[in-house]
């Protein structure tokens, strides 16, 4: 019997949402998300799950409570594996029946099942370790602890609290933790700060100074944990002057008119930005610190903003990486590693922003919106880019590459001290430690961003000019069930309800350069439209009609 070998010891917490009718939840596109005050039963439950996890794999795992760039009053809970990275997407259906069960009785019989399907052994050399982090919302506390009770109902199960922290942070510790590496907070802005220092200082010295701006950095926190944290790692970094906004200590609200999702979708200045910053690089993350997109401050005395997307940035990194692989493959003979790079993006991006990339020549992947998916695909490449619009991306590493990096760079340091190969060898192992291996971060992310604008010796003017992203506009559509559109093809195309798909496309046609795209959120109770077209008004329009035909086919929800 499992369950002698699992004993639970108690069930402190009885389902919050068996007696709300029609909730049900989903683990979805980053976790269970919902209104904080629903939630202890689920994170207690997510806190079993996360300690069978680790006995299953033999790995520390993590738990992260946020509800990222949602509002103040949701919370969430999301498991990070051994890698760094999210959830095996396998557990992904046991965790929803997990979350949804009603009873004691029904929690203990699924754990039952489960334990003997996954053949989960209670005996293992290690015991459960889950790593715990949260980010700066009020529910966060109360929600910790029922975590902890989750975890360590799972005899010998140990829960360690990390405090408070960017997501980014929580699985770059997991990572560090199961690779044998030193993973407190000192040590991940230590592995920032340090594989900054070593870009810098490969910096050209004809471009070591911005042309034609400066080296300040005004970044908008969002009111939450990740302005907190550049303060900190702010003072560890020297070449660089940043100035927090919204850090949350003065009063702000969360993600309320601030922050990377505000900032992109709106495309206005976010509180506490104005005239006074017109010129100046500013940057802003969300909630929980793992989106980034940049901006400036248009100078027509409005608030409007010129946008600097997660697809830029992907831009941008894509240039200096593409850079920094040519010469070595050009110049380094004994470069037995021809490193094959790929970028990987979703339905949101600019289609401007594809063309150039695939102008540039470099092979372009879309998967479905969700950081799992991106990454899945972005390990499959040597060295793989990945960025959603919305600021959420990271560039992975290959072990076999950068195992030839560091082969490599102690080679040449003996032979070719100096070199141009040597320093691009340099630079991509420097990469490779700065920008999160696990996830994306906007913090390693906004470090990588900075130095590769002083090496290109490029203001963020230059940068935006890089191409011009088509006008978009996108809407939230509020129905009777979102899970009644179903997707194919990267979630360019509704296949359930039928039909839907044939009156987007006679809408889209009447556009010129119109792209339009429906589909169901997976953090929030709505359904997402997009729609791209040569001018704003055509693409404002073209949202709307689509919006439109979306309420008619599923129906406006009542509350
Ligand atoms: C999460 C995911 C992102 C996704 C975003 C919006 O971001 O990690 O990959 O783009 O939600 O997803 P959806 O459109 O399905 O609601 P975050 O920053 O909230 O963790």
């Amino acid at each position: 019997h499992p369950l002698t070998s699992c004993p639970l010891k108690s069930f402190p917490y009885t389902s919050d949402i068996s007696s709300l009718p029609g909730v049900k939840l989903s683990y979805g596109t980053a976790g269970f998300r919902a209104d904080a005050s629903i939630l202890s039963s689920t994170v207690y439950r997510v806190g079993i799950l996360a300690a069978l996890r680790s006995l299953k794999t033999q790995s520390v795992i993590g738990l992260m409570i946020t509800a990222s760039h949602n509002k103040v009053s949701d919370n969430g809970v999301k498991i990070a594996d051994p890698s760094g990275g999210m959830l095996s997407q396998n557990w992904e259906p046991f965790a929803d029946t997990l979350a949804n069960a009603p009873t004691p009785q029904d929690l203990i019989q699924l754990i039952e099942e489960f334990v003997k399907k996954e053949d989960i052994s209670f005996n293992g050399v290690r015991p459960a370790e889950v790593l715990l982090g949260r980010d700066t919302r009020p529910s966060g506390d109360a929600l910790l602890k029922a975590a902890k009770e989750g975890i360590t109902s799972i005899v010998g199960a140990v829960a360690t609290d990390m405090g408070i922290l960017t997501t980014p942070q929580l699985h770059w510790m997991v990572r560090a933790r199961n690779k044998g590496m030193k993973a407190s907070e000192q040590d991940y802005f230590e592995q920032l700060s340090s594989s900054f220092r070593c870009l810098m200082d490969l910096i050209p010295s004809e471009k070591s100074k911005f042309n034609g701006t400066n080296d300040r950095l005004v970044v908008d926190g969002a009111n939450g944990v990740g302005g907190i944290k550049l303060e900190a790692l702010q003072k560890l970094l020297s070449g660089l002057i940043i100035e927090v906004r919204n850090d949350g200590e003065n009063g702000g609200v969360l993600n309320e008119g601030v922050g990377a999702d505000f900032v992109q979708k709106e495309k206005v200045v976010p509180y506490g930005f104005g005239s006074k910053d017109v010129g100046i690089r500013c940057a802003s993350l969300d909630g929980d610190a793992d989106r980034l997109v940049y901006f400036s401050v248009l100078p027509e005395g409005s608030s409007r903003i010129a946008l600097v997307d997660g697809d830029k940035i992907l831009s941008l990194f894509a240039l200096f990486i593409r850079e920094q692989l040519s010469i070595l493959n050009e110049q380094d003979l004994k470069n037995s590693h021809q490193a094959h790079l790929g970028i990987v993006q979703t339905a949101y991006a600019n289609g401007a922003s594809t063309n150039y990339l695939k102008q540039l020549g470099l092979e372009v992947n879309f998967t479905p919106t969700g950081v799992k998916y991106l990454h899945e695909k972005a390990a499959e490449f040597d060295i793989g880019i990945y960025f959603e619009a919305n600021g959420h991306g990271t560039i992975l590493f290959s072990e076999s590459l950068v195992g030839w990096l560091e082969a490599r760079t102690k080679e040449l340091s003996s032979k070719s001290k100096g070199s141009e190969v040597e320093k691009a060898a340099l630079r991509l192992l420097a990469v490779s430690k700065l920008i999160n291996q696990a996830v994306g971060d906007a913090l390693s992310g906004l470090l990588l961003v900075e130095v590769i604008l002083q090496h290109m010796g490029w203001s963020i003017h230059r940068w935006n000019e890089l191409y011009h992203d088509l006008p978009s506009r996108q809407l939230k559509v509020k129905v009777a069930d979102r899970t009644a559109v179903i997707t194919a093809n990267a979630e360019t195309v509704v296949v359930s309800p039928p039909g839907l798909q044939e009156v987007v496309n006679a809408e889209i046609v009447k556009y010129p350069q119109g792209r339009c795209f429906v589909r169901p959120s997976g953090t929030e109770d709505v359904v997402r439209v997009y729609a791209e077209a040569s001018t704003q008004e055509a693409a404002d329009s073209l949202a709307n009609s689509v919006a439109k035909l979306v309420d008619q086919f599923l129906g406006s929800k009542t509350s």
